[in-house]
């Protein structure tokens, strides 16, 4: 026993937990956000089970048939895994105590190749994905579909030992140039030389079997199970980094699944941002729109702008004053160029502003053209406003290195003002139609 190395891999293993601890009751999701994660959530909450349980996992992948759940049976030295001759014997992630060595669960997947379903393949590579450490296994030269799912193992920085299983069905000379290619070529720098390890799991031996005419004939039995420099090389390894395998695999796994549980909720919140901003422009052209242009002052229409502010601010988990959202509507006019509606119009084009007032039936005689170009315009404003707001508050309440002018020209540039300009006539149409019958 080596104390101050056991001491420091007690401590990587605690640093490791707690930041998946961290990670999982850092998410902040709200049940909105929760929905379609579930899975991702729920491994997430095992990995970090496993680790507090401090198991060491290890899973076998590997093509239909390459005898993964042979390999597991001899280690564990019973028959606790189904086997057979056809492929797709095995069709679910199934997991076994490996209670001879102590803290590791075997864990035994459906070959990746499975014909009855893309799905098998892909809950076999999820388990890889969530094991310490995986045994890759192959029974002869690899083929393309083991050699990929291989190297992405490895690029994901999996920790593996390939098994070359089967080895009694080759000759020795055989064998050899095998190894040879899969190292020097197939191989390369994906797995170390002394990572590939031979065995046989399920050897078929030559037996002299008596006839009933009584002459003795050779027939082909199952012997002895050959896993002896497997189980050995699985020993060295966990006793060398079991605990910390386990603890960067967590970390590992728990990397990427936040991951997609982040783009999730960033996906979720721009879209909510989105309608938000939407709403907030429309009301804002539907009240220029009905009222006489002389009422509607400044302070009616940046009230609009303010509440869509702090509603965003919200959304993104930013404290925002209701003084502080007026002065970040301050900075975004000034950083669109002292926001006149005549300002705005030169930024966006007065072309789109001829659609709108030739615009089919929707003022006609009762509302007179000139209210709906400055619909047109206050809404059309309020969707610059509140997409630079957006960008500022996803952003971590910041303009990023450029400064607010720089990032809302950005945005400006990106604002199709045609289709926005439609959007926003269809909706007072709408909105004044409704309100016409009393509705609204
Ligand atoms: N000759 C020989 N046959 C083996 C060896 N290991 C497994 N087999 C045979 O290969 C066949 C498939 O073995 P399994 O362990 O079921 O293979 P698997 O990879 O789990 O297959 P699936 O679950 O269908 O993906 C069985 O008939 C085994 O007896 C071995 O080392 N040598
Ligand atoms: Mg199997």
């Amino acid at each position: 026993m080596n104390g101050f190395a056991d001491l420091q891999r007690e401590l990587a293993c605690r640093r490791a937990r707690r930041a998946v601890t961290e990670l999982v009751t850092g998410l902040d999701l709200t049940p909105r956000e929760r929905q379609g994660l579930e899975a991702d959530l729920r491994e997430l909450q095992e990995t970090l089970d496993k680790l507090e349980r401090q198991v060491v996992q290890i899973a076998v992948l590997g093509l239909v048939g390459r005898g993964k759940s042979s390999i597991l049976n001899a280690l564990l030295g019973q028959a606790v895994f189904a086997t057979g001759p056809l492929h797709g014997v095995t069709q679910e992630r199934e997991l076994q105590t490996w209670s001879a060595v102590g803290g590791v669960e075997l864990v035994d997947t459906p070959g990746l190749d499975e014909v009855d379903g893309e799905a098998r393949g892909a809950l076999a590579e999820a388990a890889a994905r969530r094991a310490d450490l995986v045994l890759f296994v192959i029974a002869g030269d690899m083929t393309r579909r083991e050699r990929d799912a291989l190297v992405a193992l490895r690029q994901a920085g999996k920790p593996l030992l390939l098994v070359f299983n089967k080895a009694d069905r080759y000759a020795a000379r055989d064998r050899r140039e095998i190894l040879h290619k899969l190292t020097t070529e197939r191989l390369a720098s994906w797995v170390l030389p002394e990572d590939i390890v031979l065995c046989a799991a399920a050897p078929l031996v030559p037996q002299a079997v008596p006839q009933p005419d009584g002459s003795l004939e050779l027939e082909m039995v199952s012997g002895e199970p050959q896993v002896e420099d497997l189980r050995e090389k699985i020993l060295t390894v966990l006793a060398r980094e079991g605990k910390v395998l386990a603890a960067l695999n967590s970390l590992l796994f728990a990397d990427t699944v936040s991951e997609r549980v982040i783009q999730r909720k960033f996906f979720l919140r721009d879209r909510r941002a989105e309608g938000l901003i939407w709403n907030a422009a429309a009301l804002k052209a539907a009240a220029v729109a009905v009222n006489p242009i002389a009422v509607l002052d400044i302070a009616c229409a940046a009230a609009i702008d303010v509440t869509a502010i702090l509603t965003l601010a919200k959304l993104y988990g930013v404290t925002l004053s209701e003084r502080g959202a007026t002065e970040l509507l301050q900075q975004i006019g000034w950083g669109m160029g002292g926001i006149g509606a005549a300002d705005l119009l030169t930024t966006l084009g007065l072309g789109s502003l001829k659609t709108l007032l030739g615009g089919s039936g929707v003022g006609g005689a009762l509302y007179p053209a000139a209210a709906f170009a400055q619909a047109g315009i206050a809404g059309v404003s309020s969707v610059a406003i509140g997409k630079a707001a957006k960008s500022y508050l996803a952003n971590g309440a910041s303009w990023g290195p450029d400064g607010p002018r720089a990032a809302i020209r950005r945005i400006l540039d990106t604002l199709d003002q045609d289709s926005l300009l439609q959007r926003l006539q269809s909706e007072l149409r709408r909105k004044l139609e409704l309100s016409r019958f009393g509705l609204d």
